[in-house]
């Protein structure tokens, strides 16, 4: 069983649903609870076995008579050796740890802030060199060891540090668990300082403090928080954690939980923010250093207080909870009701089944001429490994890095604030999937799992494959041009979607890998959930004012992918072509003309290959191997064309620092190596001055011809939040994608294949034929959607009625006048 267990689903996990889902990506993300306190949420989670069958969650279940399986078998071509650890392996590698590693390791329920733990294990990534050799059937499958990640907090200088352990299955003498360090670039290897080990703590340092002014807070913001079962605040830490001249500094934000109905923390700020030194490991060393509001910073509690006594802090500044706040409709909204709301919408059927394939066991799937594996990985979510078009290799390795989002405004916290969520780790919080609204309730729904505090949890349904209708042709023509022969076809567009959706605390990341008929793929990503806001005073230049007292902060979201191709074997080259602007004397004319021209070229090296995508779109970049031409001497490749670009609009994050080096321009090309796995590492914001992966360390000139590369490419959006985003940001423009599209790799538009189309001859007014081109009926006829011949038997492409001379009775079919005007 893998750890990623794609079966479908069974009953028992509805009860892990409900038990994980707890409020850990808010509290997780955000308020500062230490690992500690996190295990015991999570430790309320129960257990559940990596892959227990699960049932197919209500509403997913196809009307009688309409069965058909959401998807076909298949037997994947090789073993997945990407992803997964087995049941067995886990419990032996948990048991290793703690027993017989020499690591000094507690178990996570019985740790304190002074004890060492396992973050997480998972399966380690093998070498591509290994890995190929497998894949292509030289060689049996690669030897495996875990990845395992350590939180060493039994000592003042706290770190975490990644440790390679194998090889498995664990024996006794054998195994050993040894510094995982290759894959990482700073100084220390696979080991980096934690300067937030005690988050926790200063989170009841500060409560201490929030205590003292509870009657100040309830005054003016109506929050209390003293550790009380009715504190309705939070605070919210900076994030990365500052280090400034050797001192640790956090700032915190007082935010309202509101009346608890909804999930509005983020659009509740307070104003009221908390600056602590919190150096060292020793909390009564560490010092309150200021309170700031309202534009101006007190040095300390007494020096608020009496402002706050001299009536100096305005108490009309508060952001309350009303209508605007809750997703549900307001009395407002169903006053000002839009016609036709009350009626069900149109939605997606798939009347023969899916048409995909998929092997269960090894995650691999099939869809018309696609094949891919797909593993998942606790920190960065889902990924995909040997994506091939019709037997070939396009892509070896396709996943997300890491997710920033890049705050500004005057208050503290916002101006620092540069969420690098992969240390929150995509994998708990891809929760369960909704049928029906997150995806069509005919898809295929799936488990995913990842090791968390000497547990494996199971999200189940939380990654769906489904086949969307794109609610247009892929391509289609009526002839206009041959007025003797009158036609009109049209081909159906659809496309596999694989999703999953993560909720980084107050904002839902959707993921979606898709392919297409065309053998073009996407890579996109939509945004949804709250935003982190600010409170107005002092905050014009960052955002607007979109409700009384609160600015939509401004702030950056930069995606970074990791892109591996492999077009016809690993030795590729980059291709650019440009639209260049050209005047050119042509023999055949008297003067030179201005006009354009294609110009080509070659990236060679890593120093040219830190990019921005040109700003009239002109330039391409395909990925091609020299040595494979088609038969017309063109190089066989895919392009990279984004939809949406994006890079860090702030130039040198004080924050971040070195954390996040692959923010500032859209795009990166580097020669693959298995020292450069990853651009990002999770841990890389705990000291942000040394971090354990620099990607701007990439770049030393090394050739790009003909060598094995990675492009590296940034999605994203620039948000400024306006009065549509309350009380949630909408997926229709929080988008951003790349599409990879195939460059002379395919002899013709292979969608050219597909039986699921309709050609209709016609002639003057009546049909003359409709052809389906031998598609099979499907399984469930009598739903709507699924279009018969009847359709088409009144097609008359157009009608001229003609008007000189006019005879009302005689209607004129034809569509050549156009032409002879
Ligand atoms: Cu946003």
């Amino acid at each position: 069983m893998k750890l990623l267990s794609l079966l479908l689903l069974a009953a028992s996990a509805v009860d892990v649903a409900e038990s994980t889902a707890l409020p850990g990506g808010l509290y997780n993300r955000l308020s500062g609870l230490d690992r500690r306190q996190f295990h015991s949420l999570r430790r309320s989670a129960q257990s559940q076995d990596d892959a227990q069958p699960i049932t197919k969650p209500p509403g997913a279940k196809p009307e009688p008579g309409c069965s058909a399986p959401s998807f076909r078998p298949v037997k994947a071509p090789y073993e997945n050796i990407f992803s997964g650890l087995t049941t067995q392996e886990t419990v032996d590698l948990t048991s290793f740890l703690i027993k017989d590693s020499g690591l000094n390791l507690t178990l996570s329920e019985n740790a304190t802030a002074w004890d060492n733990t396992i973050i997480t294990l998972e399966l380690l990534t093998p070498n591509k060199t290994d890995a190929l050799a497998h894949t292509d059937g030289t060689s049996a499958p690669p030897t495996r060891y875990a990845h395992v990640v350590i939180d060493f907090r039994a000592r003042e200088d706290a770190y975490i540090q990644n440790f390679m352990v194998g090889p498995l299955p664990v024996k006794k003498g054998s195994t050993k668990a040894v510094p995982l360090d290759f894959p990482y670039n700073g100084k220390n290897g696979g080991k980096i300082r934690n300067y937030q080990v005690d988050a926790g703590l200063k989170y009841e340092f500060l409560v201490n403090v929030t205590t003292a002014i509870d009657d100040i807070t309830l005054d003016l913001f109506n929050i209390s928080l003293k550790f009380s079962e009715k504190d309705n605040g939070a605070l919210l830490p900076i994030d990365p954690i500052w280090r400034e001249g050797g001192r640790t500094i956090s700032w915190d934000h007082l935010w309202s939980l509101g009346s608890g109905e909804n999930d509005i923390m983020t659009i509740q700020p307070s104003g009221l923010h908390f600056k602590t030194d919190m150096t060292g490991r020793d909390p009564s060393k560490w010092k309150l250093m200021g309170l700031w509001f309202n534009k101006k910073l007190y040095k300390s509690v007494a020096e608020f207080r009496k402002a706050y006594e001299a009536g100096k802090l305005p108490k009309d500044l508060r952001v309350e909870e009303g209508e605007w706040s809750s997703t549900d409709p307001s009395e407002e909204d169903e006053e000002d009701e839009v016609d036709g709301n009350d009626i069900e919408p149109p939605s997606q059927i798939a009347p023969s089944g899916g048409r995909h394939r998929i092997d269960v066991e090894q995650n691999y799937v099939e869809w018309m001429g696609f094949s891919f594996f797909i593993g998942f990985k606790r920190d960065t979510g889902l990924r995909l490994w040997d994506i091939k078009w019709k037997g070939e290799r396009i892509i070896y390795e396709l996943g997300l890095e890491e997710a920033l989002a890049t705050y500004a405004g005057s208050a503290p916290t916002h101006s620092g604030a540069a969420f690098l969520d992969s240390f929150f780790a995509f994998g708990p919080f891809s929760l369960e999937l909704l049928p029906g609204y997150d995806c069509p309730a005919h898809a295929t729904f799936l488990n995913t799992s990842h090791y968390s505090f000497e547990q494996t949890v199971v999200h189940p349904n939380a990654l769906c494959i489904f086949e969307q209708d794109a609610g247009m042709p892929i391509y289609r023509h009526t002839s206009s041009i041959n007025p003797s022969h009158r036609y009109a076809s049209a081909t159906k567009n659809t496309y596999l979607v694989v999703r999953t959706i993560a909720t980084m605390g107050n904002y839902d990341y959707m993921f979606d890998y898709k392919f297409y008929l065309d053998g073009s793929m996407s890579i996109e990503v939509h945004a949804s959930g709250l935003i982190m806001s600010a409170h107005a005073p002092g905050n014009d230049d960052y955002g607007f004012e979109i409700t009384d007292n609160l600015s939509g902060s401004v702030h950056d979201h930069i995606l970074n992918y990791k892109l591996d191709f492999d077009i016809l074997g690993t030795a590729n080259s980059v291709r650019t072509t440009e639209f260049v602007p050209a005047n050119v004397k042509y023999d055949w004319a008297d003067k030179p003309r201005s006009t354009m021209k294609i110009k080509r070229g070659w990236l060679k090296t890593e120093n040219e290959s830190q990019l921005n995508w040109h700003p009239n779109s002109a330039q391409s970049y395909t990925i091609v191997n020299k040595d494979k031409k088609n038969a017309l001497g063109e190089h066989r490749g895919y392009r990279f064309i984004p939809r949406g670009v994006i890079h860090s609009t702030i130039l040198d994050s004080p924050n971040l620092k070195k954390a996040a080096e692959w923010r500032h321009h859209h795009f990166y090309i580097t020669k693959r190596k298995e020292t450069e796995r990853s651009s990002a590492n999770p841990r890389n914001g705990l000291d942000t001055d040394n971090v354990m992966q620099d990607f701007s360390k990439f770049f030393n000139g090394e050739s790009l011809d003909q060598e094995d590369v990675v492009v590296w490419f940034n999605l994203g959006m620039h948000h400024m939040p306006t009065s549509q985003d309350l009380p949630n940001t909408v997926m229709t423009t929080a988008h951003s994608a790349m599409f990879l599209e195939p460059i002379n790799f395919n002899k013709w538009n292979p969608a050219k294949q597909s039986r699921k189309k309709v050609r209709v001859e016609y002639e003057a007014g009546k049909v003359n034929a409709v052809e389906f081109f031998g598609m099979k009926e499907p399984a469930c006829r009598a739903v709507d959607g699924v279009v018969g011949k009847e359709a088409f038997g009144e097609y008359k492409g157009d009608v001229a009625n003609q008007k000189f001379a006019y005879d009302p009775r005689n209607w004129y079919y034809k569509t050549h006048y156009i032409l002879e005007g």
